[in-house]
C-alpha cells in the first residue's frame, strides 16, 4: 500500500541554503551524513538577482508556510520545512527509513534533545556563560565515551549535526581535550569537512 511505497522511496529533497550560515549547515551535514541525495539551491540573501529572497518566499508560500525569507529551507518533495533543528530531526526520520541511508537517530535522545536545546538558546555572542555550559557539558560527554564516541553515543547523530557548526566557529577551552579531539576527528569526515568554508558568518 501507500505506506509502504512512501517508506522505500524519499522525494527529491532540496536545501536552500547559504555556505556561511551555521544553521543551513546543520542541515547540509545531517544530509550528507545519511547518504541521502539531496541538491543545494544558494540563496543570494542580501542581494537583488539569482536565486534571492523574493523566490525563497515564493517556494516558503508554495508550502503553505507564511514566508519568512530565512534559510534553511528544505523542500522533500511537496512538503516544506524550515527552522534548523526541525529539518535535522525529519532528515533523520528520513534516514531511518529509506534503504542504504545511515541512520541519524540517537542512541540517547533525552542527552541530544538537551545538547540541541542548549545550542539553539544561546546568545548572539561570541562568548557567554550559555556557551561556556554547553561547551563543557560536551567536553564531559565526549570524555566518558572516550576515543571514538559522539555528542550522542557511539555513532554519529542529529546532535552532531546540529552542534558542529557552532564548535567550529568557537574558541574552546584549551583544557577541553575530549572536545577538541573530537572536532578534529570531525573534521576528518567528508559529510562535516564538505560543509566547512573558508569564510562564514559566526553569529546566531
Ligand atoms: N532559528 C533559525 C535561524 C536561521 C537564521 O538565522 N538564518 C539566517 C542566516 S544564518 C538568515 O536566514 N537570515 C536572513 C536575514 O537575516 O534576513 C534556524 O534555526 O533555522
Amino acid at each position: 500500500g501507500m505506506l509502504a511505497f512512501s517508506s522505500l522511496t524519499v522525494p527529491p529533497i532540496t536545501l536552500y541554503t547559504h555556505t556561511a550560515c551555521p544553521f543551513a549547515q546543520r542541515v547540509a551535514i545531517a544530509l550528507e551524513a545519511t547518504g541521502l541525495p539531496f541538491s543545494k539551491v544558494e540563496v543570494n540573501l542580501y542581494g537583488r538577482g539569482g536565486f534571492d529572497k523574493s523566490q525563497l518566499r515564493r517556494v516558503e508560500s508554495d508550502g503553505g508556510l507564511r514566508p519568512k525569507g530565512y534559510i534553511p529551507v528544505m523542500a522533500i518533495g511537496d512538503e516544506v520545512i524550515r527552522e534548523s533543528s526541525t529539518c535535522v530531526e525529519r532528515v533523520a526520520a528520513l534516514s531511518a527509513t529509506a534503504p542504504g541511508a545511515v541512520s541519524l537517530e540517537p542512541e540517547e535522545p533525552q542527552l541530544a534533545r538537551e545538547l540541541i536545546r542548549l545550542c539553539d538558546t544561546l546568545p548572539k555572542a561570541p562568548q557567554s556563560a550559555a556557551l561556556d555550559q554547553l561547551l563543557r557539558k560536551a567536553d564531559a560527554v565526549l570524555a566518558a565515551r572516550g576515543e571514538a564516541g559522539y555528542l550522542a553515543g557511539s555513532a554519529f547523530s542529529v546532535a552532531d549535526a546540529c552542534l558542529l557548526p557552532f564548535l567550529q566557529r568557537v574558541d574552546l577551552p584549551t583544557d577541553a581535550a575530549a572536545l577538541r579531539g573530537y572536532l578534529a576527528r570531525a573534521h576528518a569526515m567528508p559529510a562535516f569537512s564538505r560543509t566547512v568554508v573558508d569564510s562564514w558568518w559566526w553569529w546566531w
